[in-house]
């Protein structure tokens, strides 16, 4: 398979189960706008950018940096007053340079290589991809309380963790909500409607949140990926398909896909965490990196900014209460090594081959202070193939399967993860895509019988409950007599599993 490059690359694998079809591509790109119009009384014309200006906190100085950004030739999109950040749209060329040197601009750059479209700027509406939406969730809300679910025995992944014990113990509370930021849920899915949080749900594109009922749900069934991962976390227990880590606590969508790329792009994201901060959500997942970069690096004004701009937004999540949690990525990269190849970004544009030092260029959200990061396991309790580990780096390890070196006794023999997809389906994916929320469901357990837990203790407990999983002797999972990746450190906290592989029975009891 080649590289994945949009934020699909976090989940590997092509979904078999279902009659899903073809349409894995991207959506054709809408047809481009006419810069020509407003680029024509400027100098300096250059494709429209989106932007991030980040300030100094406090009103007085956001007033003048919006006065500032007109002048140097930018509009403001979205300002996030409490955390100081400015979206801008600009065709000057010299935009960034110029506001970079106005009083109280602590960091400023562009958040993408490719020129907005006008379906990237989200104005045409938000996409109506499902829209008997209340009829089905109506029809699904009658809920049951079976000894296990139809396909169950095709989920060794909650096995693994205990997650199918600890429902009978505690399913988690329906006071927690676990936000998936990621390409949107199919909410009428019969498994998701009992839990799903309309109110704590939007549609982050072009880095405004729209509220608008269905804005937070996928545009096509090929964007399946988020409705996987609300799967994970919270498939309800009522007889029907499968069931999540937490079939108790209720899951929101939060939308942050460019609708002419598919691209998560960093001002979608920061809309995001505030979203969620503001709207009481308990648990972000975070099943991406922030395109179009897969690393930031600090040295590059643009990326320095992205990295400002979506780290202020998940801190002010973390203030308010949310724990946000992330997938490790599925580069099979050693986070803690001294240099890493990147030959995948800028992602929107043309790539170029780079290597950077991953202690200086982050992989974000994963990357960023008190973000859970998760890498993924088999069947086997043995990190996946795929997985990107790092010494440091890696919090804790969870099932996102493995369909090459770890296969499972159950009926479908398939190593990966089964869960829902749109349209009332469910699939086999693996990833790191599919560890994080296993964390997240877990976190979420832990949230509801710790009310009171900040962010910080239940990212400690997360790890305190954790199976410790010592390095394996040997990493040759092809077998060619070369060690596909260097597990460092001890039984404890090593990189391949950070503190152990998460434990849902634990988290109950
Ligand atoms: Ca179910
Ligand atoms: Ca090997």
């Amino acid at each position: 398979m080649s590289q994945p490059r949009s934020r699909r690359r976090l989940a590997l694998a092509v979904p078999v189960v279902l009659s899903l079809t073809a349409s894995l591509g991207f959506l054709p790109a809408a047809a481009s706008a006419s810069p020509h119009v407003e680029s024509a009384v400027r100098s300096a014309d250059a494709p429209k950018l989106a932007y991030v200006v980040n300030t100094k906190v406090d009103g007085h100085t956001i007033a003048s940096v919006q006065k500032a950004i007109g002048k140097a030739g930018g509009s403001v999109v979205a300002t996030y007053e409490r955390i100081g950040v400015i979206v801008v749209h600009s065709s000057d060329a010299g935009f960034a340079a110029s506001i970079r040197k106005v009083r109280g601009v602590q960091s400023a750059g562009a958040t993408r290589t490719a020129p907005l479209t006008a379906a990237g700027t989200k104005e045409e509406g938000a996409a109506q991809y499902l829209t008997d939406a209340q009829a089905r969730r109506a029809e699904a809300a009658s809920a049951k309380t079976p000894e296990s679910e139809p396909l169950e025995a095709d989920q060794w992944d909650l096995r693994a963790i205990g997650a199918d014990r600890a429902a009978k113990i505690n399913p988690g509370s329906r006071k927690v909500t676990v936000a998936v930021i990621d390409t949107g849920v199919d909410d009428t899915h019969p498994d998701i409607a009992p839990n799903f949080s309309a109110s704590q749900s939007a549609n982050c594109a072009g880095g405004k949140a729209d509220t608008s009922e269905g804005a937070w749900r996928p545009y096509t069934a090929g964007d399946y990926h988020g409705t996987h991962v609300a799967g994970s976390i919270a498939a309800a227990r009522n007889g029907t398909g499968v069931a999540g880590v937490a079939p108790g606590v209720q899951v929101s969508s939060i939308n942050v896909t460019d609708r002419a790329s598919g691209l998560f792009y960093p001002e979608n994201v920061v809309c995001a965490f505030v979203f969620a901060a503001d709207h009481g959500v308990e648990i972000t997942n975070n099943s991406y990196y922030v395109d179009p970069w897969l690393y930031n690096c600090m040295d590059d004004p643009d990326q320095r900014a992205i990295v400002d701009a979506v780290n202020r937004a998940q801190l002010y999540a973390q203030k308010k209460g949310t724990l946000n949690v992330a997938a490790a990525g599925n580069s099979n990269h050693d986070l803690d090594a001294d240099a890493i190849v990147d030959d995948s970004s800028p992602n929107d544009t043309t790539p170029a081959e780079r290597t950077i030092d991953p202690h200086e260029c982050f992989d974000i959200p994963t990357q960023l202070p008190g973000v859970v990061t998760v890498s993924a396991t088999g069947v086997n309790n043995v990190k996946s193939y795929y997985s990107t580990y790092g010494k440091g780096v890696v919090d804790v390890a969870a099932p996102g399967g493995d369909r090459r070196y770890q296969l499972p006794d159950t009926p479908s023999k398939d190593g990966r993860i089964l869960s829902t997809m749109p349209n009332g389906e469910y699939g086999f994916l693996q990833g790191t895509s599919m560890a994080s929320p296993h964390a997240s469901g877990v976190a979420a357990l832990l949230k509801s019988k710790h009310p009171w837990a900040s962010p910080a203790q239940l990212q400690a407990m997360l790890k305190a409950q954790a199976d410790r999983t010592a390095c394996p002797t040997s990493y040759d999972q092809d077998g060619d007599g070369k060690q596909d990746a260097v597990c460092e450190g001890g039984e404890r906290v090593n990189g391949f599993y950070g503190y152990g592989i998460v434990n849902a029975l634990r988290a109950v009891k």
